[in-house]
């Protein structure tokens, strides 16, 4: 069964808009945030405490699996999905942010990067058709093209080169692609420039991808920057096929993105607050190794239907993460994510009814509120 985009209702105040994609893995609602996996786990939890979240579909990332296991291991496991226990939908990024956020001494051609690996020194080599050949491996439902991404403050020659090589890439890729069950999305890039991003959806939309990302954000711009590029760069990607702000964000950040008529998220900010100590609750952030939590019996949020939030106590969980047990951030992760589900559950519900508009301007308020 192919991959499949299914537009729904659309809110009639925003550009808001409900969907459904299906995959050879299983149907996922849009709009749809997708927990973290990078190295074929969200850290800490299991695949049933996924389904227990009713998570629809994690994230993988090539670079890191590229590097351990590798392509033979994850040949011989028959596929992430096999390897990690999950069997619902994974979306595979492709590798082209974090060669920029975490290889050393990479050198990038027209060919590829070559980069020195993270986990052992050694050098490896990232090409457009040797993330599809890894991604192919892994089995993965969606796939993102290779491509390059600058931070926000790269002066504009630069991001129009990275740009330009970001296309050429996307077509290399689709040519790599040998499997026609897994989806290959393309990524809009172009820096802050809204010249450059209406030029790179143009490029792009021609070619026929399943879907489309927004990359290059949340790469040291502000909020209000990057919100006018999704307004816009939203508006430019086709209306039959899923839109995806890629390492973004926030609440604030996905209620806004929202109403642009983005349909797919996926962030760390949960799951990496999670084991720093803090939550994401309906009152605002909580730092559950502040000591005015240690003998709280309140819940983390009292208003939370998740199994952290019934079972367990503020002071129990200050407790474990001042002992460092790895129960701690497990339970502050289930919750986190639980947060953000049910938040884009809310949003399905809100577009759905018509009232996308009152919805984000009161979880907004609610938002700002709290944290100021
Ligand atoms: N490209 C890819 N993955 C990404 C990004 C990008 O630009 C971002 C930027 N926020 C997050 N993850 N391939
Ligand atoms: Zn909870």
């Amino acid at each position: 069964m192919p991959f499949r985009y299914h537009p729904g209702p659309r809110d009639p105040g925003t550009r808001a808009r409900r969907g459904a994609f299906t995959t050879p893995h299983g149907r996922v609602e849009t709009p749809a945030f997708m927990p973290v996996g990078t190295r074929a786990t969200v850290t800490g939890l299991t695949p049933a405490d996924l389904r227990a979240l009713d998570a629809e579909i994690v994230l993988g990332n090539t670079y890191h699996l590229l590097l351990r296991p590798g392509p033979e291991a994850m040949r011989h496991f028959g596929g992430l999905h096999r390897f990690m226990a999950w069997d619902r939908p994974i979306l595979t990024d492709s590798g082209g942010f974090q060669i920029f956020s975490l290889a050393k001494d990479r050198t990038i051609t027209e060919e590829g990067a070559r980069f020195k690996s993270y986990v052992d020194c050694s050098y490896h080599h990232l090409s457009p058709e040797l993330s599809i050949a890894m991604q192919t491996a892994l089995g993965s439902d969606v796939m993102m093209v290779l491509d390059i991404c600058l931070p926000s403050t790269a002066d504009d020659a630069a991001i129009r080169e990275a740009m330009d090589r970001t296309h050429r890439w996307a077509l290399r890729s689709l040519a790599a692609r040998t499997n026609p069950e897994q989806a290959l999305f393309a990524i809009v890039q172009g820096g802050l420039s809204q010249s450059l991003r209406a030029e790179s959806a143009a490029f792009l939309t021609q070619h026929p991808f399943d879907g489309f990302a927004i990359g290059g954000l949340a790469v040291g711009d502000t909020r209000a920057q990057r919100g006018e590029v999704i307004a816009r760069a939203a508006e430019l990607l086709p209306e039959d096929r899923p839109r995806y702000l890629m390492g973004v964000g926030t609440p604030p950040d996905i209620l806004e993105a929202v109403a642009c008529g983005v349909d797919m998220f996926d962030c760390i900010i949960p799951t990496t607050l999670a084991w720093q100590g803090t939550a994401f609750t309906s009152t605002g952030r909580v730092r559950v190794t502040r000591s005015e939590h240690r003998l709280s019996q309140a819940p983390l949020d009292a208003a939370c239907g998740c199994p952290t939030c019934r079972l367990h106590t503020r002071g129990y969980l200050h407790h474990l993460m001042k002992c460092k047990e790895p129960l701690g951030p497990r339970l502050l992760a289930i919750h986190n994510l639980h947060h953000y589900l049910e938040l884009m559950r809310a949003i399905r519900a809100a577009i759905s009814e018509g009232r996308y508009a009152r919805f984000m301007k009161d979880t907004l308020a609610a938002i700002d509120r709290h944290e100021h």
